[in-house]
């Protein structure tokens, strides 16, 4: 099946609108730190509507869907925010709009963050810089296109689930996503990409894990019909002299190219992306830094901390850090 036809699309309906702008009122009273946040957020979670968090679950549960856009969502008082030229400081009171967020993704998972981004704040501001225009496969990068990867490819664990909060995008493009298309894609190189044959390596905004996982691994793994990827296309490489490895790397980039999906998103969309099964990457744009650019908020979560407890690292009220 291609990917265009498993992008789940879950409208809220006026019942549930009306419960999570009762959510965003409660909310706005809350002046608490991001770490404290995130010791009530299973509590807070209640308060979402139940039809909704029981859809998310069976989605999470990979029961429906590789993608998940939920839609309609009412905003609180971020849409009238300008859009941030810096990223803000890591102890901060989240907002309304980022407590519901957290508590949204917090029904499918732990969200984490990485001491290594944005000071270890678990929501990321994905926003165009001045100061990194230029940096390719950065978020805040915008001269270049960024390429298909999926998140956080560099952990020899990543990520079950990659989310973007859409707070607005009055100009620059939407999500651009890509699959394998197991009707297509050849068979040899599935095979080739199953090797342990690659070194997965991160981009510039997580450049401190650099050098840390030196295992190479492989890109494809799991079930014939149900296969994963951790994948990188701006920093994967096939090891020294192994030609194969190499071709299948650029290869994959191609196939992902030709199965692309273009997804409109809107202000209040959340959009939850398989981080196992499906690629995401974003074309260039030119903002106008004029407080309007496109600004969304993301979140990454994993299914089990127990993942990212290793030897290389440590997991403190969920951001993980290097060891050093
Ligand atoms: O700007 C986007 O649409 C996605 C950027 C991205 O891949 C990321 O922040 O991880
Ligand atoms: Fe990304």
């Amino acid at each position: 099946m291609r990917l265009a036809e498993q992008i789940i699309v879950r409208a809220l309906d006026q019942d549930e609108r009306a419960e999570v702008q009762t959510f965003l009122q409660d909310a706005s009273h809350l002046r608490k730190t991001e770490p404290e946040i995130v010791d009530i957020i299973g509590e807070l979670s209640c308060a979402l509507p139940s039809r909704l968090v029981s859809d998310m679950r069976r989605f999470s549960a990979g029961g429906a869907g590789l993608v998940m856009k939920l839609k309609n969502i009412p905003q609180g008082g971020i849409g009238d925010l300008t859009t941030p030229e810096t990223f803000g400081p890591s102890h901060y009171h989240p907002s309304e709009d980022h407590i519901l967020y957290l508590a949204l993704m917090n029904s499918i998972g732990y969200p984490v963050g990485w001491s290594t981004q944005q000071g270890g704040r678990l929501l990321n501001d994905i926003m165009p810089m001045h100061h990194r225009a230029d940096i390719a496969n950065s978020s805040n990068g915008y001269v270049h296109d960024f390429s298909f990867h999926t998140e956080d490819a560099f952990h020899p664990k990543p990520p079950d689930f990659f989310s973007l909060y859409c707070v607005r995008r009055s100009t620059g493009p939407g999500l651009t996503l890509a699959a394998i298309d197991l009707d297509t894609i050849d068979e040899a190189l599935i095979a080739e990409l199953r090797r342990p044959a690659y070194q997965i390596r991160p981009n510039p905004s997580q450049a401190a894990w650099d050098g840390l996982f030196p295992m190479l691994a492989p890109i494809v793994t799991g079930p014939i019909e149900r296969p994963t990827l951790r994948f990188n296309g701006g920093n994967a490489t096939a090891c020294g002299t192994d030609k194969e490895a190499a071709l299948a790397v650029e290869q994959l980039d191609i196939h992902l190219n030709t199965n692309i999906v273009k997804l409109d998103i809107e202000p209040g969309d959340v959009t939850i992306v398989d981080n196992q099964r499906v690629t995401h990457g974003r074309d260039s744009y030119a903002p106008q830094f004029d407080g309007r650019d496109r600004w969304l908020l993301r979140l990454v979560t994993y299914e089990s901390l127990r993942l990212v407890w290793s030897d290389y690292q440590t997991v403190a009220n969920r951001v993980i850090s290097p060891r050093n």
